[in-house]
């Protein structure tokens, strides 16, 4: 889900959520709240390259434009080889982020770009995501019937992308306060039409498109044994002001309260970096998982976790964990930075922010340092000096 950030589930302008859809399905999946993007300078592509490796991305360059020739063991080949047809569908051209060429290598059995599409509606960067949708199911339905397989399939929207101003074809989202002064009912109009107003308005069509989705699949008789797992790539990249005015914004006096006024939040860089997380869910209509899972986890975690969940084998080269078993975890960021349950490290300053308040030891401290540094450094050797093929082929020569 292109720019879903954790911010806007649970949310609700005049009474109205901003993601229902979103809300409803944590509710009942399995849902992530304090799940972190571990993107470089890749972003949608990173993203993708860490859900199916559970490696870091590439700090020297871009793994899908500059190593896109090397071996990885991914979950698309460990599906693949548990007798699955997996497939990618995206509305963008084959060549953005060279997805052609590296969906292929990482296992896809087919991708279907831009030009699989009928290019009816579109917004913003293409077509939208609601018709997207559309054509996704039947295109799903005739996978099933043609390879008589169970399927894996990645779905990349695209509508919900900086700068969403092109609004005209989603509904109407007022983020809007309206309370009562003086027996007066006031709306105020705060953020309505900001940054951060237009991207509450384009996330609730996405998760109305996703709603479409869900409900399409489930009349088409695909939902009844399918497991739908959603991910937000990265941040939606929306500068430190509006979430200033978010916490601090004071609809009974239309202003931003300041330091020390009454219920004023000190709201620090820190907190900044924390506010980034994306949502990740995994749900299936029967709601046999439910659960949520409030500490910390990342995008290097998912491959581990529903490799171990569909029992469809284990990769040695998995550098995350089991979102169900780790104790303790710590996600790791491109710059050496790292969070845990318990603080934001920022690998550039050195600077350590307690988040609940809580202390943590020098040595802890320095472990994990060491821990982010050995997982970023293994990764980049992995990519650059392709060492999956290496192992392959010197167990193949011994
Ligand atoms: C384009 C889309 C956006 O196809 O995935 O990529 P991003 O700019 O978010 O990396
Ligand atoms: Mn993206």
């Amino acid at each position: 889900a292109e720019s879903l950030q954790t911010i806007a589930l649970n949310r609700e302008f005049e009474g109205k959520e901003v993601t229902p859809t979103l809300n409803r399905l944590s509710k009942e999946g399995a849902y992530f709240s304090n799940f972190y993007s571990e993107v470089g300078v890749g972003t949608s592509s990173d993203a993708e390259f860490t859900f199916s490796t559970s490696l870091m991305p590439s700090n020297n360059g871009t793994v899908f434009v500059n190593y896109f020739d090397r071996d990885y063991n991914t979950i698309q080949k460990m599906f693949k080889s548990n007798g699955y047809y997996t497939f990618s569908m995206h509305g963008n051209t084959g060549d953005f982020w060279n997805r052609a060429t590296m969906h292929e290598n990482m296992g896809y059995d087919k991708f279907y770009s831009k030009s699989s599409f009928k290019i009816d509606e579109t917004i913003g960067l293409g077509i939208s995501d609601k018709s997207f949708f559309k054509q996704v199911v039947p295109k799903i339905k005739k996978i099933k019937e043609k390879q008589n397989k169970p399927f894996y399939g990645t779905l990349i929207t695209l509508t919900n992308h900086t700068p969403w101003s092109d609004l005209k074809l989603m509904d109407e989202f007022p983020t809007t306060w309206t309370v009562d002064i003086n027996g007066q009912n006031v709306t105020r109009d705060y953020i309505n039409g900001t940054t951060l107003g237009d991207y509450f308005r384009s996330v609730h069509y996405s998760d109305q498109a996703l709603e479409q989705f869900i409900n399409d699949m489930d009349e088409s008789g695909l939902l009844d044994d399918t497991v739908i797992v959603i991910y937000g790539d990265h941040d939606a990249r929306i500068s430190k002001k509006y979430y200033n005015t978010l916490y601090n914004y004071d609809p009974y006096t239309d202003k931003v309260k300041q330091e020390g006024e009454d219920g004023y939040v000190d709201y620090n860089d820190y907190m900044y970096q924390l506010d980034k997380k994306v949502p990740f869910i995994i749900w299936s209509k029967d709601k046999k998982v439910q659960k949520q899972i409030d500490s910390v986890s990342g995008m290097i975690d998912v491959l581990p976790t529903l490799s171990n969940m569909f029992g469809v084998g284990t990769n040695k080269y998995q550098l995350g964990h089991d979102l169900f078993s780790v104790k303790d975890n710590t996600i790791v960021f491109t710059d050496g930075s790292y969070v845990t349950d318990k603080i934001y490290y920022d690998g550039q300053s050195g600077e350590i922010y307690s988040i609940k308040g809580d202390t943590t030891s020098e040595d802890e401290v320095s472990k994990k340092v060491e821990y982010a540094d050995d997982l970023i450094k293994v990764s980049n050797d992995i990519i650059t000096y392709d060492l999956i093929k290496e192992m392959n082929s010197s167990k193949k020569n011994s």
